[in-house]
């Protein structure tokens, strides 16, 4: 794991999203900087918070420096020569989590291509630095060879546009094929750090489902979940929600969340540990995002979860608040880490795929 300080905005105030978008990349983060942003060009930052980073860099022997916003191009290369560390942006640390997770062809494609929407005018800064004589060349080439990998990246783009536009014909024929289970497929979504895993985990474990062998040729984000006697469904997790992404990466973003275009039921997950404003808020984006990948409202089952972290009272109030946001199916509480409320979750997804089993009684591990 690498070893991370991170940066955030003072103003923005959602350090807890920026150490859960760190952790998902895979960093530890090992101290936070605030800062404020009004108009340092240079840095991005002021000189005075430069040293105070440094200063953590230094004291928890760190090997990179996060920030959570973006940062220009030549602001980039001015920390990283100020503070001698890799320097990870929002941006970057965005793509790097869809890029872990991108598992279908579209969506490593999609990344691809959003890297290189990210890297080009880093690619141009280190042209014109080279060209400065301020900065060695690209893994030690010099401006020839920079502007030529410049000049390939652009080529890749146009080879990439053109590659997806054949895989999304592919992905129809994948969908039809998933059918062929007989068994309702169930997604988890929402913001990062809600306990989506957690619950996945919970709920695959409740009564051994189909033998997992039937399984194995899926990835390891999906399982089996029972439902009622002699009822299965198909359980996927998926990659969590993050607020702020950059218009250019919306693509990657919404193919990496492939799973939910075809699910028979959402499982909309909200951590009740959070502040009633940002808990709504986020659920309203997270409503916009499903509408936006074509998921019907009444196949959406909010989840409200980490009840245990609440008292009854506080919990009650909390609810009140909350479920004024909530559309379509009703919002069901539970707890992934306590395993509680799974029976009201089990009857809530129930009543959405019930008629499924009755048109097409569940076909066992052998049809698989
Ligand atoms: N108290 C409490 N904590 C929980 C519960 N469910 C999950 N958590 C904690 O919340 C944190 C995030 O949980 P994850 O399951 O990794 O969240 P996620 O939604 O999968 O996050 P991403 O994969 O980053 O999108 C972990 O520290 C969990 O232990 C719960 O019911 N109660
Ligand atoms: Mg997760």
């Amino acid at each position: 794991m690498r070893r991370a300080v991170l940066v955030v905005e003072r103003k923005e105030g959602d350090i807890r999203e920026a150490i859960e978008l760190a952790r998902s990349a895979g960093y530890q983060v090992l101290d936070v900087v605030g800062v404020k942003l009004f108009g340092q060009q240079k840095y991005g930052v002021s000189t005075g918070k430069i040293d105070e980073v440094k200063e953590s860099v230094n004291t928890f022997d760190a090997d990179t420096v996060i920030v959570d916003f973006s940062l220009k191009s030549s602001q980039s290369f001015n920390l990283r020569k100020a503070i001698k560390v890799d320097i990870i942006d929002r941006e970057k640390l965005i793509l790097e989590i869809f890029a872990k997770r991108a598992r279908t062809p579209e969506a490593k494609l999609q990344v691809k291509l959003a890297e290189m929407t990210y890297e080009l005018p880093r690619i141009r800064e280190l042209v014109r630095r080279v060209r400065l004589g301020e900065q060695p060349g690209l893994y030690g080439y010099g401006e020839y060879e920079v502007e030529r990998y410049y000049d390939h990246v652009r080529r890749l783009q146009v080879k990439i546009r053109r590659e997806l536009q054949k895989v999304q014909v592919h992905r129809k024929v994948q969908r039809i094929g998933r059918r062929r289970w007989g068994m309702p497929f169930i997604s988890l979504a929402g913001y990062t750090g809600v306990g989506k895993t957690t619950l996945f985990n919970a709920l695959a474990k409740e009564r051994k489902a189909v033998s997992d062998m039937a399984f194995t040729t899926l990835t390891t984000t999906t399982r089996s979940m029972w439902l009622a006697e002699g009822k299965y469904a198909v359980l996927t997790d998926t990659v969590g929600f993050i607020s702020r992404i950059p218009h250019y990466m919306i693509e990657a973003f919404k193919s990496t969340l492939e799973e939910l275009t075809f699910a028979d039921v959402v499982l909309l997950v909200v951590d009740m540990g959070e502040p009633v404003n940002i808990m709504v808020r986020k659920l309203e984006t997270s409503y916009d995002i499903l509408q936006e990948l074509s998921v019907d409202k009444g196949l959406i089952i909010p989840v409200f979860n980490k009840v245990d972290l609440l008292e009854t009272d506080g919990l009650e109030h909390k609810v009140e608040a909350i479920s004024q946001h909530v559309y379509g199916c009703p919002y069901v509480l539970v707890s992934a880490r306590r395993k509680i409320g799974f029976d009201s979750l089990r009857e809530a997804i129930l009543r959405i795929v019930g008629r499924f089993y009755e048109e097409r009684p569940y076909l066992g591990a052998a049809a698989i």
